[in-house]
């Protein structure tokens, strides 16, 4: 037998083991007498691979504990991609953080009023393209680009700047702007959305991130995030996005004045997107940050209400392939975790190009993580580090790299001497 089919065959093995413990964990759930009824119902769901209701998922966020709705979410999510932990090397452009729109809690973004506001900027389309030079030659497989919404920066300009950016390196994914652009320069334009969007990829548009879906529910939406987007434009521009055979991400915004069941609702939404279209690739749960913003007396949710997030969102999102834990946002500490509780992706490097959780208040001052800290993080939670690129195709498998940093001898004389 050849070396890659010996390490396919390991691999699978690796795989069947840990779906077997999974299943363990979820057969001593079952084998509780003790369990409540509903949580038995839910358990066996889950264990015969059956989707659960609206109903029962309002339950796991009323009632799951989170040793029981992380145990289901981890089953499912070894079955779906065993121990296998995925990461990118990508970079942010943030055009603008001046914004013709006031959501409550964007921590990141100045009113057009507040221009002369030192911490406002502005990006030309030259700007722009000079961060792209900077990573000429460097291993990145993804520019990200979102940021505030302003008249000047509309459809022919966005247009451009795609042609420029795949001009000058072919090769780089362009995953860019939201539903909450697109609706605007769209309307702008006086274009209608599915003539939009094939321009849009026609210049170099590859995929869509998934911001701007905050909470989908009419009432809540208006508190927060008032007069752009809404659920029903959002989800039809991710819906067209889809039937151009592209694909796209989710988010949802939680932890802030919404109840668990506008939270039900909003994954609810997405999953019959999703039965009807599959362009999703992952599903991003972001953790509400209240620094410097007009939502700042609302307190921040626990890290425990953050890990049943993960699992119950994994658990309701029977046809999305992903979860992914944003690190910048939630830090290294509880990204971490989250691998054992659905979470299978921790998206990428960063290189400290994004503002917009670092302004509201994250752990993350300056999210920077080297490949090699990745790698670390995800190797020293017992999980397989793979660097995927945006569209989830396996670049390298990093599992056994030795990294230089590595080989060199670090011993006592590292330790300090403390001389009495
Ligand atoms: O839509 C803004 C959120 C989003 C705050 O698709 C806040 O791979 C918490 O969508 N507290 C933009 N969240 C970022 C985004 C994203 C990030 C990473 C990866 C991907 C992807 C998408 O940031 C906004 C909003 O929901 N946001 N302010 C805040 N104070
Ligand atoms: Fe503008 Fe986006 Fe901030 Fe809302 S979240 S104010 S749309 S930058």
């Amino acid at each position: 037998m050849n070396k890659d089919r010996l390490g396919s065959v390991l691999q699978f093995i690796i795989t069947l083991e840990s779906i077997m413990r999974g299943k363990q964990q979820v057969d001593i759930l079952l084998n509780n007498p003790s369990l409540p009824e509903m949580h038995r119902l839910i358990a066996q769901k889950v264990a015969n691979l059956q989707r659960i209701t609206r109903e029962e998922g309002l339950y796991l966020f009323e009632h799951g504990e989170m040793s029981f709705v992380g145990t289901l979410a981890n089953y499912i999510r070894e079955r779906k991609n065993g121990d296998q932990t995925y990461f990118n090397r990508n970079f942010h452009i943030e055009p603008t953080n001046l914004c013709v729109y006031d959501c409550k809690f964007c921590s990141y973004s100045r009113l057009i009023k507040q221009k002369s506001d030192p911490s406002a900027w502005a990006y030309s389309m030259e700007e722009m393209m000079e961060i792209v030079r900077r990573y000429d030659g460097q291993p990145v497989t993804e520019v990200h680009i979102v940021g505030g919404v302003l008249p000047q920066y509309d459809l022919p300009f966005y247009l451009e700047l795609f042609q420029k950016i795949k001009a000058h390196r072919p090769e780089l994914h362009v995953k860019a702007l939201t539903p909450v652009e697109y609706h605007y320069i769209f309307k702008k334009a006086n274009v209608i959305y599915e003539d939009g969007m094939r321009m849009i990829r026609d210049a170099g548009v590859d995929s869509m991130p998934g911001g701007g879906a905050e909470i989908f529910d009419p009432v809540i939406r208006e508190q927060i995030a008032a007069d752009k987007c809404d659920a029903e434009q959002w989800l039809r521009i991710h819906e067209i996005w889809h039937e151009l055979g592209m694909r796209s991400n989710a988010t949802i915004l939680y932890g802030h004045i919404e109840s668990y069941e506008h939270r039900v609702d909003h994954l609810e939404r997405l999953r019959q997107l999703q039965d009807k279209t599959g362009g999703f690739q992952t599903f991003i749960p972001l953790k509400f940050r209240n620094k410097e913003n007009q939502m700042s007396h609302v307190e921040e949710c626990s890290t425990i209400e953050d890990l049943r997030n993960y699992a119950i969102s994994r658990i309701y999102l029977d046809n999305f392939d992903h979860i992914k834990a944003y690190w910048p946002m939630i830090g290294r500490n509880i990204a971490q975790m989250s691998l054992a509780f659905g979470v299978d992706d921790i998206d990428g490097t960063i290189d400290d190009t994004t503002k917009i959780y670092s302004m509201a208040g994250s752990e993350e001052q300056n999210p920077a993580l080297s490949t090699r800290e990745l790698v670390e993080l995800i190797r020293r939670v017992g999980r397989k580090p793979l660097e995927r690129d945006t569209l989830y195709n396996v670049l390298q498998d990093y599992s056994d790299t030795v990294f230089e940093e590595d080989k060199a001898w670090r011993g006592y004389l590292d330790l300090p001497v403390i001389q009495s």
